[in-house]
């Protein structure tokens, strides 16, 4: 396999400033003529003209209207002869492909008998040979030619400039995109589909027109993702000052799509999971997600498309950032305070459950990374919310309005241009010349350079006789792949203090002449700082890293009763829930260290693992009357296995499962009147809305019914399991139904299985609905090993299709990656598995199959029998001669 190397980046030895492509679709043998006007780049040495293709089959080329010589060399077709000078030449290629033979869903594929494209990051080069790399810009003009009755929509980038009529019942439209862009952005789309419409005024007086394609019988469920454009499209104007710069802007959902979502210029080709919603189908969770994504490929159109990468090492300069845009767009939709921090503490568990353990891994790699061997395995955590983390401490050192500058100055500068992470960080610093950030911009920068989750120690002195509490950080990192030693990150550490009441104490460092609020941001820069706040009269509460102002790992010394101070009375939402989460880790580990409980078919243990005084303050916390319920939701979550996991040195996965287990139990027995409380004042009854309040409502009622089986089951009554089960017979929307549904599978109550079998019969035609079902036998918590049987027996399922990539994820990867329970089974069985599913995965889409080669990253942490056996079954996929560049890269780096 071969690897790319971020310091081997040269600038292209051509331009391409033009392209006219024709499609002949056919589902079996698809033509496309690619006329370019191509020139030589005069910056660089005379070379031949390379263009990259895969799966082609070539039937001529022409240069200047004129045969010539070529030759293939490592897929490339490469022309030597080609005019010196600098004259534009005139390149004509012919090529066919097989669009219905695509599974990988990369370039040009067949979905239920409609046509898409996936070109992001390599596939257009699967379409037509070309210079595929984001730093070549060019127009496009694109022709679709197809059978009319079977393919009635014809749809590509930009505007429709022209249709007809064909012999044969075939017909044809024309596209040109207006703006210039990278292959990479390309789209099209062929076939029966169906849209809702939305005409727009922007601020500035221009009109637009919105539309959202479907399947014909999935219109109604369009209407919040165009709510969810229409509100991206203001927001962006009102942030940002970046208008819609297109007259047509279209969203397309399909059913068959390796990724979420993706922002081809003017064309966005969605995944149905992110676009379809009503009432009857979407959780909550759904409806959030949708407006997320929406946002985020909208957003892209600015941040990435207008300014997008130089190489596909600069990837996180359109994804951190464009992740950050969307993160900030759906605080300001949640509206109130407290709304906005259930979102960022969201963002934030999936940033620490997700990234941390990468960055920890074999797979760890900086937010620009320096080499790869498939590009698609660096659609990270890493690359997307790392990245996102990075942009968010920079408008944190500058400000909100210093950051908006700093935008301007991008975008000022580097409009149509494909560039670097550096250029980024420039503009931004450059904005605001007096910052803490263009103070440290090149210490900054390693941000992006350096791997690894950093730590940083909290040292708290209080000295009586001068009043005043001294605070000493210390930072480090732990090496990663390739980087032994590192260098000290710019880390900015927003605070408060409390008084042992609760109350925030006014903040002054010596040497200021009077306090500066109660919250304020140190930054650290050195290996170790301290700080000192003066005018302290009595050891302080100290709440460190509030809002999770830098992705690191706080190690201080709290005690757990400075903990339950801060979970009582932190005015920074963000700590308070923190500090709840951290009382039961450390509740947790100490139970993982000295007992030796394990989980039986009959269910959980029922033992006191959190303190009666952790338990009474979760008890203060749920039936708080200013609280809002998302956030009670959040805080009386227990922390998930693999992040109870993350934080052991050696990892027994049957003994976090157990213990975590146990304290559900635990939470569930002793709370189950405020349980019954939460259920009863938290019912939404009326019309369905998805609004956050509501949403949280249900979130909290729907943990509560959770509880209240677990606690029935224990105890054998049959009340609430006979309530779980009515509402998922009853219940008029997705959340209340599949909370229920949830519940009963959680507690393993034998009302389970026909709550299962009706929900099935009920939405047998609503594949995403169907994805819910398989997803949640393949995450049910295990005793006594019964999932690994029922998963194996839902693969035969007849709704299950391993080549639809929906399926594969909710069956498959929900029990590799999110359950470890079940996963990681003391006799491999678990194992064996995932090592089937890679591998039969591989021969069909080597990008999903990649993914799923994953679940096992962490092997090194895992204790005897595990280990052992996990490093077996990575040896056995590496065994295989015909794996894909994809899924060899990942389990070479995990038994590197
Ligand atoms: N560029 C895409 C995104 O929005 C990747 N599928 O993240
Ligand atoms: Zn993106």
């Amino acid at each position: 396999a071969t690897v790319t190397r971020r310091e081997d980046y040269a600038p292209p030895p051509f331009w391409i400033d033009s392209v006219d492509l024709s499609f002949d679709l056919d589902p079996a043998k698809t033509r496309v003529l690619n006329r370019m006007r191509v020139r030589r780049n005069p910056d660089v040495p005379a070379q031949p003209l390379r263009l990259d293709g895969e799966e082609l089959n070539l039937a001529r080329v022409l240069v200047n209207g004129q045969g010539t010589s070529f030759k293939m060399d490592a897929g490339q077709l490469v022309l030597e002869n080609l005019p010196a000078g600098s004259e534009p030449v005139e390149l004509e290629i012919f090529t066919t492909c097989a669009p219905a033979k695509n599974t990988r869903l990369m370039g040009l594929y067949v979905s239920e008998g409609t046509f898409f494209t996936q070109c992001e990051a390599e596939g257009f080069r699967r379409i037509t040979y070309f210079l595929d790399r984001p730093d070549v810009m060019a127009s496009y003009t694109v022709t679709l030619r197809a059978d009319k009755a079977a393919y009635p929509v014809l749809l590509s980038n930009g505007n429709l400039v022209a249709q007809g009529e064909l012999e044969d019942g075939r017909h044809w439209a024309q596209w040109v995109d207006p703006h210039k862009k990278p292959c990479y952005l390309f789209a099209l789309v062929a076939g029966k589909l169906v849209a809702r419409e939305q005409r727009i005024r922007s601020r500035a007086g221009t009109e637009h027109l919105l539309q959202v394609y479907v399947r014909p019988g999935d219109l109604d469920k369009t209407e919040h993702a165009m709510h969810s454009l229409m509100a991206a499209i203001a927001w962006d104007e009102a942030r940002f000052g970046l208008p819609l710069d297109l007259e047509r802007f279209m969203i397309v959902a399909t059913s068959d799509f390796n990724m979420g979502a993706m922002e081809n210029k003017g064309l966005n080709i969605f995944n149905t999971k992110f676009v379809l919603a009503n009432a009857a189908t979407a959780t909550d969770a759904d409806y959030a997600n949708i407006e997320s994504v929406v946002a985020h490929e909208y957003f892209h159109n600015w941040t990435g498309n207008r300014v997008t990468c130089r190489d596909w090492f600069q990837l996180s300069l359109k994804e951190g950032l464009t992740v950050f845009r969307d993160q900030e767009f759906s605080q300001d939709m949640a509206g109130s305070p407290s709304a906005r921090a259930v979102k960022r503490i969201e963002d934030v568990r999936v940033l620490r459950t997700a990234q941390f353990p990468e960055d920890a891994g074999p797979m760890a790699h900086p937010v620009r990374p320096d080499s790869y061997i498939e590009i698609n395995n660096f659609y990270t955590v890493t690359i997307y919310e790392k990245g996102a983390e990075v942009v968010r401490m920079m408008q944190t050192l500058v400000g909100r309005e210093g950051f908006d500058a700093g935008m301007k100055l991008y975008f000022a500068r580097h409009d149509g241009q494909a560039v670097t992470c550096e250029d980024f960080a420039q503009a931004i610093a450059d904005a605001n010349p007096a910052s803490a950030l263009a103070r440290h911009l090149p210490q900054f920068k390693r941000w992006y350079s350096q791997a690894g989750t950093p730590r940083v120690r909290a040292q708290g002195a209080w000295d009586a006789a001068a009043r005043s509490y001294t605070l000493t950080l210390t930072q480090s990192c732990p090496p990663t792949p390739g980087q032994p030693h590192k260098e000290p990150f710019v880390i900015p550490i927003e605070l408060g203090l409390l008084d042992a009441a609760g109350h925030a104490l006014p903040l002054q460092l010596a040497g200021e002449d009077a306090p500066h609020g109660t919250t304020r941001t140190l930054v650290l820069t050195e290996p170790s700082q301290s700080f000192t706040f003066v005018d302290i009269d009595a050891a302080p509460v100290p709440s460190l890293l509030r809002g999770f102002s830098t992705p690191v790992i706080l190690e201080d010394e709290a005690s757990d009763a400075q903990l339950l101070t801060l979970l009582a009375h932190d005015t920074d939402p963000f700590n308070r829930w923190e500090a709840g989460q951290r009382l039961v880790l450390r509740a947790a580990i100490a139970a993982i260290a000295t007992s030796a409980l394990q989980t039986s078919a009959s269910g959980p243990l029922d033992a006191q693992i959190l303190p009666t005084s952790l338990v009474q303050a979760l008890r203060e916390v749920l039936r708080h009357p200013q609280l809002d319920a998302a956030f009670k939701e959040l805080v009386l979550t227990l922390p998930a296995e693999s992040y109870i996991a993350e934080q052991l040195d050696e990892v027994d996965p049957q003994r976090v499962h157990a213990v975590r287990e146990a304290m559900r139990l635990q939470l569930a027995l002793a709370l189950q009147a405020d349980w019954q409380w939460a259920w009863e004042q938290h019912q939404t009854p009326g019309a369905y809305r998805p609004d956050p309040v509501c949403a949280g409502r249900r979130a909290l009622s729907n943990l509560a019914l959770h509880m209240l089986c677990l606690a029935a089951q224990h105890q054998g009554d049959q009340v609430w399991p006979g309530k779980a089960y009515q509402r998922v017979k009853t219940a008029t929307n997705m959340s209340e139904r599949f909370g229920a549904l949830s519940a009963l599978v959680a507690s393993g109550h034998e009302l389970a299985a026909p709550a299962l079998e009706r929900f099935h019969a009920l939405f047998k035609d609503e594949p995403l609905v169907i994805d819910k079902w398989f997803a949640l036998q393949a995450s049910a918590p295990d005793r006594g090993g019964q999932v690994l049987p029922i998963v194996r027996r839902l693969l035969q399922h007849p709704d299950f299709h391993l080549t639809n990539p929906n399926r594969a994820r909710s069956l498959i990867f929900s029990y590799c990656m999110n359950n470890p329970g079940a996963f990681h089974r003391a006799d491999a069985a678990g194992y064996q598995f995932w090592s089937e599913r890679v591998l039969a995965l591989d021969a069909i889409n080597p990008q999903v199959a990649a993914r799923l080669a994953r679940a096992l990253d962490r092997w090194k942490k895992l204790a005897e029998p595990w280990r052992s056996a996990a490093r077996e079954a990575l040896a056995r996929v590496a065994a295989k001669s015909e794996l894909s560049a994809d899924v060899r890269e990942v389990v070479g780096r995990a038994l590197a």
